[in-house]
């Protein structure tokens, strides 16, 4: 087939972070050898850690319409390929990234080429992208996409394609991976099994982008599309979804049926999981041998402050304990400096971290990401660090710059205090207790705990720096 419409479909490296740490402020870059061990890091963390391929870009790459062919650019591994005649680039704008986004779309129309943007921020912050497009598509592109490409095909381009309602993924909608320069990836086997989540936690958007009700894709779909996937790559696979057990009737089902497959399998779960007993075995059984869980706060008070409230503080270490007695590891992701916390709050997390002998403890602080409950309230509160009127202003970074004043502590205590809980928390030491304590997979929680003493290294020394420039301010 003679293709005539070529189509370049675009995912944006972030700041710093999971896309490999770099330093963001100012003078703290190594000199030297430390600066060439420091980008040696980096690669290998890109490389190694997070390096999934976007999802989102693959279901749309997977989408055929005759005469158009697509092209998938990781532009966390290449550079926009500029050189090439592209008929219309889409792009996959995340509300950290929405500058970058814009950026490379201006440039692109510049040269004459059609701009396409969807994703998280353009769901929700429309407004803001259309200066920088010829097309919008608002929600969920799986249906979309196909009218688009089929729009482009006749030059009949809209300016905004909206969803009716959200797409029905009971519907089999087979995903190909053709698209992908697969060696790039630790892995290219990423599965959703569904999309909503039924909680309100609010410093999260994807009750927001995806609704509140919890809509699941059919099992044989889902077993199908596992089986296929495990044929041409024999790497773990990744279960996307926000919580796997969030429905823990549909989980089990579904994992039953996946034990004769015999993959290995990673994903994200409430610790719920640990009074889920049957579950569980279900999970070890079918190949999970790590899940991120969400613990967010030990505090009850921050906890309610941000309506986390889906399960409870004094179940949480039992809960933790027993999803590591069944072999899982766990990464458990804590966020200092909600609502509730104090300078008592890191002792309290360190206590838990040795209590429950967490394999990968996540220290984050928090994210407010517009859009979210917690980015209007703390706007009204006048205690965000960033320009909370300029969308483009928020970036997505690890721990390595506060974007807000925490409640209850003055910002130089708390950095003080949550640089010395990471300090405590990351070392070489406690990276090779974890990695040899850990239930399974020893080698990938040693690794995990390396890269954060690494990660944790930059945060403390870009914060210090984050005060210093705050307060000549
Ligand atoms: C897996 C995952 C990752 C993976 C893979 C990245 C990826 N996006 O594929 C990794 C670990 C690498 C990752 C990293 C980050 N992530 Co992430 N991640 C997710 C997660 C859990 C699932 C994403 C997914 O695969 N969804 C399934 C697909 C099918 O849905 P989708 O991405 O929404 O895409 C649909 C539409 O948005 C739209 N669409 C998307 N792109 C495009 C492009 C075009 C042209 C069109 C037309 C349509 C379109 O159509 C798609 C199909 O319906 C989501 C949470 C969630 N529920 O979505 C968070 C999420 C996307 N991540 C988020 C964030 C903040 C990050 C990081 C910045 C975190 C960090 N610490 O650095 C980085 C950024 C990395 C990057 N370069 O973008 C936020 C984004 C918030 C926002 N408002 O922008 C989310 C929503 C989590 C949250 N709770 O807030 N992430
Ligand atoms: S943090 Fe998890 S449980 Fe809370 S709203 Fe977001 S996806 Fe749902």
């Amino acid at each position: 087939m003679a293709w005539n419409k070529q189509v370049a479909l675009v995912f944006l490296p972030s700041d710093s972070g999971v896309d490999g740490a770099r330093s963001l402020y100012g003078d703290t870059e190594p000199p030297g050898l430390r600066r060439w061990l420091d980008s040696g890091v980096r690669n290998l963390i890109k490389r190694t850690q997070f390096a999934i391929p976007p999802l989102a870009l693959m279901i749309l790459a997977s989408i055929e319409v005759p005469g158009v062919e697509q092209t998938l650019c990781d532009l966390r591994f290449e550079e926009f390929p500029f050189d090439r005649q592209w008929d219309l680039v889409g792009i996959s704008v995340q509300t950290g990234m929405a500058s970058k986004a814009f950026e490379l779309a201006d440039r692109l129309r510049s040269r004459g080429v059609k701009v396409v943007l969807g994703g998280p921020h353009v769901t929700m912050f429309p407004d803001s992208c259309r200066a920088h497009a010829d097309c919008l598509v608002h929600g969920e592109a799986d249906d979309l996409w196909r009218d688009v490409l089929a729009d482009l095909v006749t030059d009949s381009l809209k300016a905004e394609y909206r969803p009716d309602a959200p797409p029905d993924l009971q519907l089999h909608r087979p995903v190909s991976r053709a698209s992908l320069k697969k060696n790039r990836y630790f892995t290219t086997n990423l599965v959703q099994t569904g999309r909503g989540c039924p909680y309100q936690c609010d410093f999260c958007n994807v009750h927001v982008l995806n609704g509140r009700v919890l809509r699941q894709r059919k099992i044989d779909h889902i077993v199908d599309e596992v089986r296929r996937f495990s044929e041409e790559d024999k790497r773990i696979f990744f279960f996307v979804d926000d919580s796997i057990n969030g429905d823990p009737l549909f989980a089990r089902e579904l994992f039953k049926h996946l034990i004769p497959l015999n993959i290995t399998w990673f994903g994200q779960a409430t610790t719920a999981l640990g009074q889920q007993p049957e579950l569980l075995d279900t999970f070890a059984r079918s190949g999970c041998r790590a899940l991120l869980v969400g613990i967010e706060s030990i505090e009850p008070s921050s906890r309610i402050a941000h309506k986390k409230t889906q399960n409870r503080t004094d179940e949480l270490a039992g809960n933790i304990r027993a999803i590591r007695k069944s072999g899982i590891s766990l990464y458990g992701s804590f966020i200092y400096g909600l609502d509730g916390d104090t300078l008592q709050t890191p002792q309290a997390i360190l206590d838990f971290i040795a209590d429950t002998r967490l394999d990968v403890p996540g220290i984050n602080t928090l994210r407010p990401i517009p859009g979210t409950k917690v980015f209007d309230r703390l706007r009204e509160e006048g205690r965000l660090l960033f320009d909370p009127e300029d969308i483009t202003s928020f970036r997505y970074t690890f721990g390595q710059e506060m974007l807000y004043r925490p409640k209850n502590i003055p910002l130089p205590e708390f950095i003080e205090s949550y640089s010395e809980l990471t300090r405590k928390v990351f070392n070489i030491g406690n990276a090779i207790r974890r990695g040899l304590e850990a239930p399974g997979i020893n080698a990938a929680v040693l690794f995990f705990n390396l890269f954060y003493t690494h990660l944790y290294r930059l945060s403390r020394n870009d914060l210090r720096k984050q005060l210093e420039t705050l307060g000549s301010a």
